[in-house]
């Protein structure tokens, strides 16, 4: 029998989508009857991720696109599965990661008419008006599956809109006579169904931006997460060695530059004070970044030239947004970064200017290098500065961090001090609740690597352990999971803080966000899961609990977690 699902399971599979993070429930008895007969009859299917909650299902998707470029599916139940996606569906849209969502809908008959008819109260409940608004605002397309006959096109449409820029997250619902009904086998060409080829800067954005480049006395760039593509890392390497000019990271969400190259300035987040680089510089290039600075507190100075290059300079989805750019392009950096390197041979370039330029750039590397080597020394308590390093030294160069560490974020993005594009990751969004899934997913693109999750002791329980252990042991996706335990919610307390300085609830002993009795976390992955549990409280303690944590990874294959108490 070969049904509209089958059709959308071998449209997966010529899309080249391994996994199918599922979530079943009563809409998806077509879908779960193709499965069966495909692996009865030996026929290509997406592996099935048995996935306890939707968060998780779609954040291990979104992970496994980070650490591959590539959509998988996401399965869910209906109008409550899609709700139970939560705050992933946010991640995956601010973070731009492709993944298709595909959920059932309530059947379409009562009667026995076709197929898949209602045969089951719930189905009444869960009809509802608007089932596709509940993610309407967050994906790049969404669409019912109307028919069976043309499911595989739709399938197809929807994953070129999730890997065209800007991608995202896409939706398709089908009713569930529409998944019973049996159709003809199309025959379709892949090759018309690839993504929008990139689009590079207009000759004459090329020429303006390079001539100012070229010209300035300070420039910058400013970069959030332009390492999606490893390529455009190595051209904006190329692009900066040769003109001198520094970089600054905005909480970035990709490697975007090597933090050890004598042009990278450091890392900004939501510090409340002015980046000095960023005040001098006199002509800047925003490239790939949602939040290049925050203006109340931190901004270039007055007369600064701004250029922005981005697949999303209008940012479409955010309603307050501007940075005073002189000329915003949309374009792919991988194609725009040599177009303005090719440019610069119509201005002269004083060779002398670029190695001043270089050298105060080395001076400034060398003393922002000095201040995270400083910071990371070891203290009479266990601080995350210290903590983070020691992970660096235990893991390598080419392990693959996760991190959702809040108010911890730019400790991670400092002393993780990452070299290579691709090695370290956060969701890009601001629903807590990434990290474990996202480390599954990772794992599962990247199995040969040592993947490792950096997370709050509030975003640790955001990302349902028990759901994540249980996954992980479930599909042998090993990891490492640290979580920087600080007694709560810190980042409410700094938010209070910038607004109330010196109002009552500075002074006051309990504001409701620290977590007087913590649960035993690292015990709920041992429980779920059977993760190696550990819990550190001292300097001493760190080195060998991670050699131990290390260990049971890689010779048991078993996920270890490391509760650190840290200030
Ligand atoms: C889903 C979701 N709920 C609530 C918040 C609001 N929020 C932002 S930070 C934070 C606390 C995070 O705690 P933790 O992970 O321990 O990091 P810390 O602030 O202690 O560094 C909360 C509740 C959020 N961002 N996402
Ligand atoms: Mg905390």
């Amino acid at each position: 029998m070969y049904t509209a699902s089958s059709a959308i399971l071998e449209a997966l599979v010529e899309a080249g989508v391994e996994y199918l993070f599922a979530n079943f429930g009563s809409d998806h008895p077509g879908l779960i009857e193709a499965i069966a007969e495909a692996r009865a009859t030996n026929r290509p299917c997406p592996k099935v991720i048995t996935s306890p909650t939707e968060m998780v299902a779609l954040s291990a998707a979104h992970g496994f696109a980070q650490a591959s470029g590539r959509a998988q599916a996401v399965l869910v139940h209906v109008d409550c599965g899609t709700q139970a996606l939560g705050g992933a569906v946010h991640n995956a849209a601010k973070g731009r990661v492709p993944v298709l969502i595909i959920a059932g809908m309530s059947p379409a008959t009562q009667e026995g008419e076709a197929r898949g008819s209602r045969n089951e109260f719930i189905q009444w409940i869960q009809d509802v008006p608007d089932q596709r608004g509940l993610v309407r605002g967050y994906v790049r397309y969404e669409n019912e599956i109307r028919v069976g006959a043309n499911a595989r096109q739709i399938v197809h449409r929807a994953l070129q809109f999730a890997h065209s820029a800007p991608a995202g997250p896409v939706y398709l619902t089908a009713a569930r006579e529409v998944l019973e009904a049996e159709v003809p086998r199309v025959r379709l060409d892949m090759s018309e169904w690839r993504p929008l080829a990139p689009t590079g800067l207009s000759p004459d954005a090329a020429r303006e931006i390079a001539g100012a480049l070229a010209a300035a006395e300070h420039p910058l760039i400013v970069t959030s997460y332009l390492g999606r593509s490893t390529d455009a890392v190595q051209k904006l390497v190329s692009l900066v060695e040769q003109l001198g000019i520094g970089v600054i990271e905005s909480v970035p969400n990709h490697v975007n530059f090597p933090t050890t190259h004598p042009c990278y300035l450091g890392v900004q987040w939501n510090e409340r004070r002015q980046n000095e680089a960023l005040a001098r510089a006199d002509v800047i290039l925003v490239i790939d970044s949602d939040v290049p600075w925050i203006a109340a507190v931190n901004r270039p100075r007055d007369g600064a030239r701004i250029f922005h290059i981005d697949a999303d300079p209008l940012k479409e989805k955010m309603p307050l947004w501007y940075i005073g750019a002189a000329l915003q392009c949309q374009a792919d950096s991988a194609q725009a970064l040599p177009q303005i390197r090719a440019a610069l041979v119509e201005f002269d370039v004083d060779p002398e200017r670029i190695a001043k330029r270089r050298a105060r750039l080395a001076a400034g590397h060398d003393a922002w290098q000095a201040g995270v080597l400083a910071r990371e020394q070891p203290r009479e308590a266990l601080t995350a500065e210290y903590l983070v390093a020691e992970i660096r030294e235990a893991v390598g160069e080419d392990a693959i961090v996760v991190s959702e560490s809040v108010t911890n974020f730019h400790v991670v993005s400092q002393h993780m001090r990452r070299t290579k594009p691709g090695t370290l990751f956060s969701s890009g969004g601001g629903s807590l609740g990434y990290n474990g899934g996202a480390a599954v997913g990772v794992k599962l693109a990247r199995p040969d690597a040592l993947v490792v999750a950096i997370c709050g002791d509030g975003s640790y329980l955001f990302s349902q352990p028990s759901t994540v252990h249980w996954m992980a042991r479930r599909y042998q996706t090993p990891f490492l999971h640290v979580v920087l335990n600080n007694g709560g919610w810190r980042a409410p307390r700094h938010a209070v803080l910038s607004v109330h300085p010196e109002g009552i609830a500075a002074k006051a002993p309990d504001i409701d966000i620290d977590f007087p009795q913590p649960p035993d976390y690292a015990g709920i992955a041992a429980a779920a899961g059977g993760a190696h549990a550990e819990r550190v409280k001292s300097v001493a303690e760190v080195k060998p609990a991670l050699e131990r944590a290390l260990q049971a990874i890689r010779k048991e294959k078993r996920a270890a977690v490391i509760d650190a108490h840290v200030l």
